[in-house]
């Protein structure tokens, strides 16, 4: 992810999503109200001031609209993803079809390797990468082939009891990270500054930076006062967004888009 974000590419949920995978028993998702999140999402994103791309729904791929797992976006080029689940496979090669009209395609991940976009996290030439039930130290070994001649580093992270290493950190800023405590201690150990999310808040670790904004969701007081006192973002610049619908599918905010 670039630090000067200019395009964001969404899919709206389709009506087959309660379909979808999930690891989490917070129940089945109403898919109205799904729809109505997805629309605020994507209006939240508007409000920061960058280009929104918006693809229509895939009802053979429940879970398509979590697009961030099947591409990663370096700079100006695209890599794409071989997702765990063998059942979001076909999503890549539509979405990477899309994004080849905004970026440069550089190559994927194949044969045994997996790995899903939600275990990458970005942080400039530093790429983390979650080892999970859907992404594989071979996965990550191809990703660092791939993006090394690019100056990119990759850099492995063990992570347990969560989907993706993004479920549990994302990029706040420079060089600084949410993480919820399973992951605080190696991310500080790889030199990254960690702010860490209250386990009983947990999902709130999961935040959205866009340039000089941050989307965060909506219900979490304890990490909400923690990054506004951070000072990372000017404070009317943190947008609130529900998510309950997407939580009960494993999903978060930096799943529902790509960024670049
Ligand atoms: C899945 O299990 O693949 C979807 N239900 C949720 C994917 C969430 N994506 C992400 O964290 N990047």
């Amino acid at each position: 992810m670039s630090t000067s974000i200019s395009h964001a590419l969404v899919r709206p949920p389709p009506p087959s999503f309660a379909e979808g995978l999930t690891s989490v028993a917070l129940g089945v998702p109403d898919y109205r109200t799904a729809l109505e999140q997805h629309a605020a999402y994507v209006a939240a994103i508007k409000q920061t001031g960058i280009n929104v791309i918006e693809l229509p729904p895939l009802n053979d791929f429940p879970d398509s609209c979590f697009v961030e797992d099947t591409a990663v976006l370096i700079e100006d080029a695209a890599i794409a993803m071989r997702p765990g689940s063998p059942k979001r496979r076909g999503e890549v090669p539509l979405l990477m079809s899309v994004l080849s009209d905004y970026v440069r395609p550089i190559g994927g991940i194949d044969a045994e390797g997996m790995l899903d976009g939600g275990d990458v996290l970005e942080m400039d030439r530093r790429l983390f990468v979650g080892l999970t039930q859907r992404t594989n130290a071979l996965g990550v070994e191809q990703l660092r082939t791939i993006v090394a001649p690019r100056g990119y580093e990759v850099t492995a992270v063990e992570v347990q009891g969560m989907l993706h290493l993004k479920t549990g950190s994302t990029r706040l800023g420079t060089n600084i990270v949410t993480a919820r405590r399973s992951l605080a201690a190696a991310l500080t150990k790889a030199g990254l500054d960690v702010l860490e999310v209250p386990e009983h808040e947990a999902y709130a670790a999961n935040c959205l930076r866009i340039n000089d904004h941050l989307l965060m969701a909506r219900g979490f007081p304890e990490t909400q006062a923690l990054i506004r006192e951070a000072k990372l973002v000017p404070s009317n610049h943190v947008i609130e967004v529900e998510m309950s619908e997407f939580a009960k599918q494993d999903g978060g905010l930096t799943c529902l888009s790509r960024l670049w």
